[in-house]
Order: C-alpha cells, then sequence, then structure tokens
C-alpha cells in the first residue's frame, strides 16, 4: 500500500494529497470513518472539477478507497488502510507529505489520546497478544479460502502424518482403539494388537464381507467379524462394511486427505452433545419476540432436531442400531423461576418432534434472589456464569451418564461456557457467535468506559476473546461474519486489534487466516416455513384467524392501525423492536413514500405496543420513536403494528399469508448477522428485500431471487420497493419469478440437512486432529485462563456487588 502512496506523492496527484489533506484538516471532525471519507473526497472532486476518472480510477481515488478511518492530529494524518481482505496496514501523513508507515501500539495509543484516555507517564498498558501462540499452527495463505478450515487443516497435517508411514499407522491404530458408547468397545477389539495385524486383518475382513450378500444385515455376520478383531460400527450391511474397510484399506496402503476426511467422516464418535444457549427465555412456544430471544433460538432448537436426526441415521448406517446406541441431545440454558408465563422454569423439557433432544435448565446461583430469579438482560448476566458452568457440568454429566462428545456453544456467554465446561471435560468445543456485539455498537470498545454501565462491554469483548481463541473450531454462517467483504470489516476481524483505554490494548485478538473457522450456514424448519403453493400442507382456520389479524381484526391489546383499503399489496416485516432492526427506519421510509403508501399497506409484527409493559431498554425507545413517525407521517389508514407472540406454527403461515396477498417482506435492520426471517419469507414464497449490511448480501442474490436495500437511505430503499411492485403491476408473472427464485435458493443452500451433515463431519475430524496432533494447545489455553482469571473475573464480580444493591 505504501506503493499506492508513493504514486500519489510521485505524479502530478501530488497537489491533489495536498489540497484534500488540507481540506481534512480543515474539517471539524478528528475521526472520519469509510462513508465520511468517501462523502469528503466526492465533494473535494466536485469542488476542484474533476473529471469521472479521477474519483474512482485516480491514485488517490484508489487510495481513498481502501480508506477504513483517518484520524487527525494536530496537522498528522493517520491513514487506516485496508489493502485486501484481512489485512491492515497503517500510515501517518504528514505536513509536508512525508509518510511513514505506524505500528499498531502506535495507532492504539493514538485511539487513547483521541478519547483523552491516554497517560504517557503511567507505563505501558496491557498488551493482549494472541499471535505467538498461532506460530505453531498452519495458517490459510489467500483470503478466499478462509472459512473453509477443515480441508486445508485435513490437507496440511496430512501430508504431514503421512510422511512417516509406521508413525501414521500407530495413529489411526491407536485412533480406532479408542471408541466406545457406554462402555461398548466399537470398531476393533483386543484380538487386533497393533498396527502390523490391523493391516492384516483388514484384508481378511474385506475379502469375508465381499463374499456376502450386499443386503445382508450387519447382525448375521457380526460374530464372524468379532473373531476377526471388529466390533460395531463399520456398517448396517455387507455393503456398507466392505465400503467402509475399502476406505481403510486404501488409507493403509496409500494415504491420502480425502480418503481421510472420508473415513473420519464415517466414524461413530459423537453420540451426545451439548449446545449452550444461556440468555434470553429459551423456550419453545411463547418467546419468540421477548427482549434477547430471537434467532439464536430458533437456531439452536432447529439444530437439535436436525442434529439427532442426523446422528440416528449415522448410527444406524454404522450398524449400532442393534447395540441400543441412542444419541442425545442437550440444549443447556437457564432457568427463569419468575417465569412470566413461558417454561422456562422447568428443569426439562422435551424437544418437539424429537425422541433424545432435551432442553436442560440450570439457575444462576441466588446472589440476589430479586435478580436472579428473573429474566436478566444479555448484558448483565457475566458474574453468574462461572458458577453457572460449574453446576451444570454436574446435571450434564447426570443426564447423559457420561461425557458428551462435543460442545457447542452459542453467543458470547454460550461461548464463554462453553469454553469452561470443554475445558474441564476435555471435550472438542465448537463456537458459533450468531452476533458479535463489537461490530454492531460503534465505537463500542473506544467509549467503552461510558457505555460500561449499560453494555459491560469490558466483560463482553473479553470473553469473546477468550472463547474465539479456544474453540477447538468455529462454525460462522458467512463468510463476510470473519472477514467482511472488500469494504467493509468482519464481526470476527474487528477483533485483531483493538484498544479499550486503559483496560488493555489487544495487538492481535485473532488469527482470522486459522483453519479453525468454517462457514457452515444454517437452514430453516421446513415444516413450519414452505411455499405458500403447498396448499395440502396448510390448515384453513389457520389462514382465515391469520388474515384477520393482518388485516382486518380490532383489539388494541394487541393491534395499533386498522387499514383504509385491505386489499392493498402488503408490505411486511418481522422483528424484535431493537435499535439495529431499523423497524422505525422502514415506517419511516413508508411515512415519506407518498406513491408506497398509495400502492401498498404496511404491516409489521414487533414487540409491544406499550412502553410501560416492556422491560427492555431499547424496545421502550423504539416503542415511543414508533409512535412519533406514526404522528408525524399520519399513516392512519396505511399502517398496522401486531405486537402479538405468534405460536410457532402462525410464524410460518403468516408469511404465506402475505404471499397469498402477493405482498413483499422486507428486512431493513442497519446491520444483520445473518438473517433467519430473510430465509423464512424466501421459502414461504414472499419477494423479500433485505439489507445489504451483513449476513443477507450472502443470502440475496440482488435481482435474482430477492433485493438488496441500503437502510440508510430512505429514498432510494423506498423507490427499490416501489419500483417492484410498478414493474409487477404491469407484468403480474414478475412476482411469481421472484418467489419461485426465493424459494430456490433456499432449498438449494440453506437446509438444516446440509448444515448437519457438514458440522458432524467437522467435529469428527477436529475431534481426530486434536487428538492426533503434535501441536500443543496447553499454552494458549493457560494463556487464556490468565485473562479469565485476572481481568474476567474482577469485573465479574464488580458487577454482581452492583446487582447484590438492586
Ligand atoms: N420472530 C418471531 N416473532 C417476532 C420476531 C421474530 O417469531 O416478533 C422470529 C422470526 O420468525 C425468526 C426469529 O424470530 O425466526 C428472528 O431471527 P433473525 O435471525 O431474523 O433475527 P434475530 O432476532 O436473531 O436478530
Ligand atoms: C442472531 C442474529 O442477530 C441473526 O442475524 C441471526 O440470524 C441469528 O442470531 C441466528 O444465527
Amino acid at each position: 500500500m505504501i506503493n499506492l502512496i508513493q504514486d500519489v506523492i510521485d505524479s502530478d496527484e501530488r497537489s491533489d494529497l495536498r489540497q484534500f489533506a488540507r481540506q481534512l484538516r480543515n474539517s471539524e471532525t478528528k475521526y472520519l470513518l469509510r462513508n465520511d471519507i468517501i462523502t469528503a473526497f466526492s465533494q473535494y472532486c466536485t469542488s476542484h472539477n474533476k473529471p469521472d476518472y479521477f474519483y474512482q480510477s485516480s491514485h488517490l481515488g484508489q487510495l481513498v478507497y481502501y480508506t477504513q478511518e483517518i484520524i487527525k492530529e494536530d496537522e498528522t494524518l493517520y491513514l487506516i488502510i485496508r489493502p485486501k481482505i484481512a489485512s491492515q496496514e497503517v500510515f501517518r501523513v504528514l505536513e509536508d507529505l512525508t509518510v511513514e508507515p505506524v505500528s499498531v501500539q502506535e495507532l492504539l495509543d493514538l485511539r487513547d489520546r483521541l478519547v483523552n484516555r491516554h497517560h504517557p507517564n503511567e507505563g505501558d498498558l496491557l498488551e493482549l497478544d494472541f499471535r505467538p501462540f498461532y506460530d505453531y499452527t498452519p495458517t490459510i495463505r489467500d483470503p478466499k479460502n478462509i472459512g473453509k478450515g477443515v480441508r486445508f487443516l485435513n490437507r496440511f497435517l496430512s501430508s504431514k502424518l503421512f510422511q512417516d508411514p509406521r508413525e501414521w499407522l500407530e495413529s489411526l491404530y491407536n485412533f480406532l482403539s479408542l471408541h466406545q458408547f457406554h462402555g461398548t468397545q466399537l470398531l476393533i477389539n483386543g484380538r487386533i494388537k497393533n498396527q502390523q495385524q490391523l493391516s492384516d486383518q483388514v484384508k481378511r475382513a474385506l475379502a469375508f464381507v465381499s463374499d456376502r450378500p450386499e443386503q445382508e444385515p450387519y447382525e448375521e455376520f457380526r460374530y464372524k467379524l468379532q473373531e476377526m478383531g471388529f466390533e460395531a460400527g463399520w456398517g448396517n450391511t455387507a455393503y456398507r462394511v466392505r465400503e467402509t474397510l475399502e476406505i481403510l484399506d486404501e488409507l493403509i496402503d496409500s494415504p491420502a486427505d480425502e480418503g481421510l476426511e472420508r473415513f473420519i467422516s464415517r466414524i461413530p464418535m459423537i453420540f451426545r452433545i451439548v449446545l449452550v444457549s444461556i440468555h434470553g427465555w429459551f423456550g419453545q412456544e411463547g418467546v419468540l419476540g421477548r427482549p434477547d430471544t430471537g434467532g439464536q433460538v430458533v437456531y439452536v432448537l432447529d439444530q437439535a432436531r436436525s442434529l439427532e436426526k442426523q446422528l440416528q441415521e449415522d448410527i444406524k448406517l454404522a450398524g449400532l442400531e442393534g447395540l441400543g446406541v441412542e444419541p442425545k441431545v442437550i440444549i443447556l440454558s437457564r432457568l427463569i423461576a419468575n417465569s412470566d408465563g413461558t417454561r422456562c422454569n422447568e428443569r426439562l423439557e422435551k424437544v418437539h418432534g424429537t425422541d433424545n433432544a432435551w432442553i436442560l435448565r440450570v439457575p444462576f446461583r441466588e446472589f440476589n434472589p430479586k435478580m436472579t430469579q428473573e429474566w436478566i438482560s444479555r448484558f448483565e448476566i457475566w458474574p453468574y456464569l462461572e458458577t453457572y458452568a460449574i453446576d451444570a457440568e454436574k446435571e450434564l454429566l447426570a443426564e447423559f451418564q457420561g461425557q458428551p462428545d462435543l460442545i457447542v456453544g452459542n453467543y458470547s456467554d454460550g461461548n464463554l461456557v462453553a469454553f469452561l465446561l470443554a475445558r474441564r471435560l476435555k471435550v472438542t468445543q465448537c463456537n458459533v457467535a450468531h452476533a458479535l456485539e463489537k461490530s454492531k455498537y460503534l465505537f463500542s470498545n473506544l467509549y467503552w468506559q461510558d457505555l460500561e454501565d449499560k453494555y459491560h462491554f469490558s466483560l463482553h469483548f473479553t470473553a469473546d476473546l477468550i472463547a474465539m481463541n479456544a474453540a477447538n473450531f468455529v462454525i460462522s454462517s458467512t463468510y463476510q461474519e470473519i472477514v467482511g467483504t472488500p469494504d467493509s470489516i468482519g464481526q470476527y476481524e474487528s477483533y485483531k486489534c483493538f484498544t479499550m483505554p486503559e483496560l488493555y490494548h489487544v495487538v492481535d485478538g485473532i488469527e482470522l487466516f486459522s483453519p479453525k473457522f468454517n462457514v457452515v450456514p444454517p437452514g430453516v424448519n421446513e415444516t413450519v416455513y414452505f411455499p405458500y403453493t403447498r396448499e395440502e400442507d396448510r390448515i384453513p382456520d389457520a389462514r382465515e384467524r391469520l388474515e384477520e389479524l393482518l388485516f382486518t381484526l380490532e383489539d388494541p391489546s394487541q393491534v395499533y392501525g386498522t387499514l383504509d383499503d385491505p386489499s392493498k399489496r402488503p408490505i411486511f416485516s418481522m422483528a424484535r423492536l431493537d435499535r439495529i432492526k431499523n423497524l422505525t427506519g422502514l415506517v419511516e421510509c413508508f411515512g415519506k413514500s407518498e406513491a408506497l403508501q398509495e400502492r401498498c399497506n404496511l404491516i409489521i409484527v414487533a414487540g409491544k405496543l406499550r412502553v410501560e409493559e416492556s422491560t427492555d431498554n431499547e424496545e421502550k425507545d423504539e416503542i415511543v420513536k414508533l409512535y412519533r413517525l406514526l404522528e408525524q407521517y399520519d399513516l392512519n389508514g396505511k399502517f398496522r403494528w401486531l405486537g402479538v407472540r405468534l405460536a410457532k406454527s402462525d410464524s410460518g403461515e403468516i408469511y404465506r399469508v402475505i404471499a397469498d396477498h402477493q405482498g413483499v417482506f422486507v428486512q431493513p435492520a442497519l446491520f444483520e448477522a445473518f438473517g433467519l426471517t430473510i430465509l423464512e419469507a424466501m421459502i414461504s414464497g414472499v419477494p423479500t428485500f433485505g439489507t445489504q449490511f451483513g449476513g443477507p448480501l450472502e443470502i440475496i442474490q440482488d435481482k435474482k431471487n430477492g433485493f438488496l436495500i441500503n437502510p440508510t437511505q430512505l429514498e432510494e430503499m423506498a423507490q427499490k420497493i416501489l419500483d417492484f411492485v410498478s414493474k409487477c403491476d404491469q407484468n403480474p408473472s414478475y412476482w411469481e419469478e421472484i418467489a419461485h427464485q426465493g424459494i430456490e435458493r433456499v432449498y438449494s443452500t440453506y437446509t438444516w440437512k446440509i448444515h448437519t451433515t457438514r458440522l458432524l463431519s467437522l467435529a469428527r475430524i477436529y475431534g481426530f486432529w486434536n487428538y492426533n496432533s503434535k501441536e500443543n494447545r496447553e499454552d494458549i489455553m493457560r494463556y487464556i485462563e490468565t485473562l479469565f482469571h485476572l481481568i474476567y473475573k474482577p469485573r465479574a464480580q464488580k458487577i454482581l456487588e452492583e446487582h447484590a444493591q438492586r
């Protein structure tokens, strides 16, 4: 990047740089973000009559394009440049246009100075640096392969392991000897005593099964195999056993990484899984739309169901059914004694539609019962988590009657508990972030002290650093969750380097090129959400009831507003009433556009209708704002607001009713980590407009199977919806075309079957490599423990003391 700056300086654009720098120096703002920089440059180009090409493709235009932030200090400009995905370079441009590189430490000090939190004479601040721990591990080179970690890891470690055939065979033999279910030996038994015997016996067993009818059940020849040293787990028929043994035979004779991946994916090594999801209201009915309770609950419940089903299939295919092997999935959540009509006060609840998947709710220890018997905001639950993990461990061991095989954490709190559990139980830890708060709140780290009372980011971000570095592997829903897009930084990327003034400096918080990252998007529950055209699966009563609720029901306790003309095309949205969901932005967009109001009604399902009924700060603010907008734009007769909690089946049918009316779905969030509602709307056949900030950018292929909108540009957003509506009016099959493409998109790419097959395969492969690889993670784990004890715990203790006073 220094070359690009040099190119500017060496060319006749030097004077432009000088003048543009002067313009920036003269402006009030000390800290310019990308949008500000682009706006300032565009103003510069206009006021200096620059031709179009200059804005885009001059050296200076390029430099501006790559510049994420500019910080001004006296006459010096600091440029924070992101020359490519997942990399950052910082330069200082002095008044005389001298350019000097700036180290990460200098940058963090500068940021502290910017907020007057730098004390040059107080000694150095604690620096957190995870870099040295990743020096020993393989890293991906090309950013486009970030998120495809397992393939890379497997190739890298296999090539190392295969170099020494003896060592390879020994590892394989030891690994195969490990597997048991409740004390019953699987795969190989004591008759195979070493690797040489393994190699010989595989050939004998192969010859034996090859002579048997393909469909002969395993049970019929089980004892013969046992005599040769093979226990259950190879397959349920002669054909399947033969296939698995063939892969093994090939691996012994001429090992290759694809073969190893295929083989390990078949090994029955996962039967008991814990999914940790603590905050909010974790339940199956009547909880969605409450504070802190949204897509994560939906995701975890669907994942639990799907994991059980997949494990059952795997167990059957492996020939373990006859041994009574049954998978068990436990969702570990929080028990809330005052459960406000939900089932969150029940210790154990079966997950609907499963044989052996459960919600296990463990209470926080009592401390101050006025706090711990109630729902606690996700921003305040930090002090309760360590003791929670200790209690949960006991309950899990009792429920499983043994150890789990995999622990998956969800969100920052769940991931921290997953780390504590996995560390104690020595089990593979997988993290799912759902949404990392750091990128949701602008400057949340820089101004953490001002925000601490409300948000406690000092704990939140420390917990994130701990959990993401401790995890054996991370699954993300999109690529951009890890490293963003060419012009915006990723959620994980935002943890790479940041300051928490007067607390610590993170000089390297996470290795983004680590193979631990894998993109595995979620799916959608296909029994609840399905295309509106599947008439045979729809329930007429529910349809009629929801028609009424959406368009005509007058019930002030749950609906606000009436429609003058309910036959107009509905614009529909459904979300929690969080600031970031920006439903108020959608109302404003609708309010500003008379043309849209003429053609459509706006209907939203969101939170509560009255401030007094809400306990959540952001929800309260949004309610107030909504009423203000309704008045300001006089939306009477054109707008309805449903403050209802839908039953699960209704939440599927409601999208289909919108599709019956040839409506559209709009998701206007200022940032959306993934966006399950987008999948729900699309699979139902409702043409969908999704925010371009976050996951929807990867889900929706603009103008093909939906539309991307910029929710900060209200007029442009209204125009996009209007263009679509006009096009549909002229050509009614256009609506159907987009609806159909949306349905296809979800079925081809976002299903739980794809998700769980991948997740289980990852869990097995990372499990195998953790067992086998000589890489020692103890050093990083000790570092992480130190952070937990010396930074996290004392801060958590302070919140606890504060809660004791409430
Ligand atoms: N949801 C709901 N009722 C509401 C709001 C949301 O049933 O009032 C459901 C919605 O159908 C989706 C989930 O909650 O399944 C929200 O997930 P998403 O990923 O879109 O957003 P999140 O709330 O997790 O940020
Ligand atoms: C949290 C969010 O904010 C959403 O964007 C996701 O869809 C949801 O979790 C499920 O991962």
